[in-house]
């Protein structure tokens, strides 16, 4: 647009010129008429009359000298366009060619390695980059670097969403798995520098609490897919058969509230491999705060303050019981969390229920279950006010409560303990691999607990202290 600028000038300033010169033109008729005459010495002497007008030489100098620098500077700026015009032909080329790329491996689900989306990422920063500094040497704006500069982001978007849908969560376990080769050489080193943490048999409440929690491990994406961020996942748990291997997934429909399919799985490597499922659908649950007790499966009847009992050999619900004044339909879920207003925990002794009622202002109670008849058998009252904790589970009768610190830690910061009816303040930092944690189901058998993060099942040691004298 400058340069178009520039070229209209430059015309006028020609015609001003050319004008300038007619008008000179007219007024040398007048040198033509000069009389010349011979002197004494044989010498020719001719004398010319100038006319009135003073022929303005100077001015005309002047204005072929800015002509002459405003043309060079429009031949300068001509080359400039037509540079970049270049640059933009080759980045558009190269657009097209991610563009293939990267719809190339959308079309064919061939595994694809990390590799290969680090080499895309680092091509399209690299793309960004000299776009945007195209972007700021062009004075105003351009069509063409705008509209490549979308299309690049756009293309950053599109790897950046695909490699989160990588279905057999490949990446995820590679990092996994590289994160896990560091840390066993860690160990290596540090060996003989540590103390090696005390020792507490599984199902044990010999220990003073938990003290500090593992890495996350995450086991894999739930099985429905990326789109299934909210629900709930575990081990089966129960107190005559602690060996048992059964896994349970259920992940909530995307409205993050009904619960209506899950899937058990005999062993961890049926899970791991997505095989010999059990797929069983419930009508209805709500939110994510299910919990599996020796075969059976707890969970908030859809829109009620009802408490079901289902009986996984035979999906069949065998108990569904009223939780006396308890809120219920999102009134006080969890932070960041919703439909989750029953919380059912399992913990060495048995079931429990996490909520809350009005006459308890919203904060959090929680009452020991009869799990045979589901019948409430104490309940204890805390000051902790429920939507303002992300989640909460139970470890030999207290109560841990998390809320967020960031997008990628979590704090465990309350505690409520039945036994002693104290509240207390810890500070340990859970590291997560997504943003939102939907639930929380500890296993005393393993003492591991199992965390649904954004549709990642995601697991977690506890490392427990020896009892503070
Ligand atoms: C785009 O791909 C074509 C064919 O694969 C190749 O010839 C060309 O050099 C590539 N262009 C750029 C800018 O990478
Ligand atoms: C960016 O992506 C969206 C959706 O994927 C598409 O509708 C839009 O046309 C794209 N824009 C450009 C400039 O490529
Ligand atoms: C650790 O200590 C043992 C003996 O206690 C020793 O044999 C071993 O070499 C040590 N390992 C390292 C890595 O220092
Ligand atoms: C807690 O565990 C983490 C991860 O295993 C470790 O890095 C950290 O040093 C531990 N903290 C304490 C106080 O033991
Ligand atoms: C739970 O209820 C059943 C059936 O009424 C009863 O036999 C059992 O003793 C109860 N358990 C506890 C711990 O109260
Ligand atoms: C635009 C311009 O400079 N025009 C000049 C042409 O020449 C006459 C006199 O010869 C000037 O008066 C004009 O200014
Ligand atoms: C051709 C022409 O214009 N000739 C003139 C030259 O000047 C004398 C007087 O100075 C005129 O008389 C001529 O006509």
């Amino acid at each position: 647009m400058k340069c178009a600028n520039l070229a209209v000038l430059l015309v006028f300033l020609q015609s001003v010129i050319a004008l300038n010169a007619t008008s000179t033109t007219l007024q040398n008729v007048p040198f033509a008429n000069v009389t010349g005459s011979l002197n004494d010495n044989g010498v020719c002497q001719c004398s010319v009359y100038l006319p009135d007008t003073v022929f303005p030489v100077q001015k005309v100098e002047i204005l072929e000298i800015t002509a002459q620098v405003l043309s060079e500077k429009f031949e300068r700026e001509l080359t400039k366009v037509s540079q970049y015009t270049k640059a933009i032909e080759m980045y558009e080329q190269k657009i097209r060619n991610l563009t293939l790329k990267v719809e190339h491996m959308e079309s064919t689900s061939v595994s694809y390695t990390e590799l290969d989306f680090q080499l895309l990422k680092l091509e399209i920063n690299e793309m960004e980059r000299l776009v945007t500094q195209l972007k700021s040497t062009l004075v105003g704006s351009n069509v063409i670097v705008e509209q490549l500069y979308v299309e690049i982001k756009n293309l950053t978007l599109m790897v950046n969403d695909l490699e989160s849908l990588d279905k057999n969560n490949i990446l995820a376990i590679h990092r996994e798995i590289v994160a896990l080769q560091n840390r066993l050489k860690e160990c290596e080193k540090h060996r003989n520098q540590t103390t090696t943490p005390s020792y507490f048999p599984p199902g044990s409440c010999g220990h003073g609490g938990i003290v500090n929690i593992s890495q996350p491990y995450v086991v894999q994406l739930n099985w429905r897919g990326f789109s299934f961020k909210y629900g709930s996942w575990g081990r089966d748990y129960s107190l005559r058969t602690p060996q048992k291997d059964l896994y349970w997934v259920a992940p909530l429909n995307p409205d993050g509230r009904l619960l209506e399919y899950y899937r058990l799985h005999n062993s961890y490597d049926d899970l791991l491999l997505l095989k010999n499922a059990r797929e069983l659908r419930i009508q209805y649950g709500e939110g994510s705060g299910t919990a599996v007790y020796n075969n059976f499966m707890y969970y908030n009847v859809y829109s009620s303050r009802d408490m079901g009992k289902l009986d996984l050999n035979t999906n069949t619900l065998t108990v569904r019981k009223t939780l006396l004044n308890a809120a219920y339909g999102n009134r006080f879920s969890y932070a960041g969390v919703g439909w989750q207003d029953m919380d059912f925990a399992v913990d060495e002794s048995g079931l429990w229920v996490i909520y809350s009622t009005e006459d308890n202002t919203g904060n959090v109670m929680i009452s020991k279950l009869n799990e045979t008849t589901l019948d409430v058998l104490h309940t204890w009252n805390t000051r902790q006010y429920k939507p303002s904790i992300s989640n909460a589970f139970i470890v030999c009768g207290v109560l841990y409560a998390t809320r967020p610190v960031n997008t990628r830690k979590e704090e465990i910061f309350y505690t409520y303990d039945t036994n002693t009816e104290q509240e207390g303040k810890i500070s340990i930092i859970m590291d997560k691999m997504l943003e939102t944690i939907q639930s929380i189901n500890y296993n005393p058998s393993d003492q591991i607990l199992y965390v649904y993060n954004d549709g990642y099942l995601v697991k977690y040691n506890l490392i427990f202290q020896p009892v503070l004298h």
